[in-house]
């Protein structure tokens, strides 16, 4: 029993994502059997190109196993905390540093865990079913997977805004900030799956991408407000725009999240602006050890996955509490 399937055919090989009742969500047999698959791969001279789909249509990946992270960290089990993120995210430094063309078509959605097997790649294709995001925040834990290398190499405040609020783009967006590569049309993916399994160039079997629709994301007011590396800079500059619908709606959003949390994030993706990949994945590890051992993990996975109260009791509760001795401690400054 496998929550991935693989198979090669004319020089492709294709992972197939298969765990759509948990949305793809990646746990460690998942992980464990994509590193197996992709270290097989990357040697093997007879494979050109490798290609990761999803068996669900509603999601490519949500994110990773954040349920059994939760009951490891009640259990005390810090073992299997470490093995787990330490094998994701050395899941993700392979597709990083991936030898060949490794190609991933999200034609639903991708947050967190998910974007670390994708975003990592040479070729990202998405469609107008693409959700993106990192969430994390909203759980008591911080976007991680890789994401404090490349947020903060988005266009101006995308990073620090995506990684706070968790806001979700839609592929579109994802073109246009750099995340994805490639749109095609939900439509036409069937036909550029095909394309690719049959040996076509990547070129030729992407020739037709590209889309009328034109992204929205405001790119403008996301350098105006989150260009800071300061939570308090941020959410008082937002809070300020009293007029500002869009502003009041992203306080709204960080209003969701854990304090603690936004700290930290904003912390570790301005680090991770001076870092390189293995370096963000170092103090990913570290702070991802620190944070699940946090009342506010354990409380945020509780109010949005397990009881799904959508309640949190955060503590502290607010921004100006939060103790940078403990951020520190959690981002190992
Ligand atoms: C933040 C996250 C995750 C999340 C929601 C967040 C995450 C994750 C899932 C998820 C969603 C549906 C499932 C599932 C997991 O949601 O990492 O098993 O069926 O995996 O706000 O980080």
């Amino acid at each position: 029993m496998s929550f991935i399937r693989t198979s090669v055919a004319g020089g492709v090989g294709e992972i197939v994502l298969d765990r759509p009742k948990a949305l793809n969500a990646l746990d460690q047999s998942m992980i464990d059997d994509m590193y197996v698959t992709l270290g097989e791969w990357g040697d093997d001279d007879s494979i050109e190109t490798v290609l990761v789909t999803s068996a669900s249509d509603r999601a490519f990946c949500a994110g990773g196993d954040i349920r059994a992270i939760r009951e490891h960290a009640i259990d005390g089990d810090t073992e299997s905390i470490t093995r787990y993120f330490a094998s994701e995210y050395r899941l993700d430094q392979l597709v990083a540093d991936y030898p060949k063309p490794y190609v991933s078509l999200i034609d639903g959605a991708a947050m967190g865990g998910g974007l670390g097997i994708s975003v990592h790649g040479e070729i990202r294709v998405v469609t107008e079913k693409a959700l993106i995001a990192m969430p994390e925040t909203a759980i008591g834990f911080f976007p991680d997977i890789g994401s404090t290398y490349f947020l903060p190499r988005l266009p101006e405040g995308v990073g620090m805004w995506l990684g706070l609020t968790g806001a979700r783009i839609r592929g579109v967006d994802a073109v246009a900030v750099g995340m994805a590569t490639h749109f095609v049309s939900s439509a036409d993916l069937p036909a550029v799956a095909e394309s690719i399994r049959s040996g076509a160039s990547l070129a030729d079997a992407l020739a037709s991408s590209g889309t009328e629709e034109t992204s929205d994301v405001p790119l403008r007011k996301i350098g105006e407000y989150f260009a800071d590396d300061n939570i308090n800079a941020i959410v008082g500059g937002l809070r300020g725009a009293v007029g500002d619908d869009w502003a009041q709606e992203m306080v709204g959003l960080l209003e969701n999240a854990s304090p603690t949390s936004l700290w930290v994030t904003a912390a570790m993706i301005t680090a991770g602006a001076r870092s390189g990949l293995d370096e963000c994945f170092d103090r990913e590890l570290h702070a991802a050890e620190q944070i699940t051992a946090t009342n506010d993990f354990r409380e945020g996975v509780r109010a949005v996955l397990v009881d799904k109260d959508r309640n949190p009791a955060f503590d502290p509760a607010s921004i100006e509490e939060v103790d940078p001795a403990v951020v520190a401690r959690i981002v190992g400054a």
